[in-house]
């Protein structure tokens, strides 16, 4: 079992409210198609984050993974646009072959009062054995006390690989990799601390871009992770080490 996010800035293209990087994520399904093909994934969940989809609508609606909101106007213009986006990176899967089908974290997933992300999987499980590939999006879920907040497709890709327990994990990123002080690509991580004075100090609760945050939800995860750019996506569904891998 492999999950896969591929980051909202890799798919679309971040200077432009709502626009794809349509090669990208045509590149990018080339290959989870060409991998499907050739058998090297048996199970694989996809996530993609928002990008310029999104994010736009939540900033303006003053909503994010803590600061929720009880429009139904905003819950439908932010979950919107996700699904927008969700519905045009399933096309181009489908286009290709890959049995992609969606899941809407919103229609699934709830936080506690303690802001705690609930994610059932048994419905991935199923669809997996049944021979889809599901695919979830970064969006907004039910939260205890603050109406809807946003849901990050990094905080999905620890709870779906947790309840799942997958065997490897990826991030496909802007980036090669987490970098060093000098740029170069840091091979290999196995605790925090090995990379803390790169990545300097955040917060626990920075779920939704830093990569200190990522790195250390990755850290805390039983599967092997990696982090790397689009260029390495086929080598990664080939099981090749790539990028940083964190371990
Ligand atoms: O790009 C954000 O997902 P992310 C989703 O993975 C929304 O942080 C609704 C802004």
């Amino acid at each position: 079992m492999i999950v896969l996010k591929l980051g909202g800035s890799v798919i679309t293209d971040k200077d432009r409210a709502e626009t794809l990087d349509g090669e990208a994520l045509e590149r990018a399904a080339d290959a989870v198609a060409d991998a499907r093909r050739t058998g090297e994934t048996e199970s694989l969940v996809l996530v993609h984050g928002g990008g310029s989809f999104g994010h736009v609508n939540a900033s303006e609606h003053g909503v994010s993974t803590t600061e929720g909101t009880h429009d139904p106007g905003a819950v439908a213009a932010i979950h919107g646009a996700m699904k927008t986006l969700n519905g045009f990176v399933l096309q181009r899967l489908l286009d290709r072959n890959v049995p992609a089908v969606p899941v809407h974290p919103f229609s699934a997933a709830h936080r506690d009062e303690r802001g705690t992300l609930h994610l059932p999987t048994g419905q991935l499980e199923t669809l997996c054995s049944e021979g889809f590939v599901p695919v979830l999006h970064g969006d907004l879920v039910a939260h205890t006390g603050a109406g809807a907040t946003v849901v990050s497709g990094d905080e999905l890709v620890v709870e779906v690989a947790r309840g799942l327990e997958a065997d490897r994990i990826g991030l496909c990123s802007t980036v090669p990799g987490v970098l060093d002080a000098d740029d170069e690509v840091v091979e290999r991580i196995g605790s925090y601390e090995e990379v803390a004075a790169v990545l300097g100090e955040s917060e626990s609760t920075d779920v939704t871009g830093g990569m200190a945050a990522k790195v250390r939800a990755l850290l805390a995860l039983e599967s092997r992770a990696s982090i790397f750019g689009l260029d390495e996506l086929a080598a990664f569904l080939a099981g090749e080490a790539v990028g940083t891998t964190l371990e």
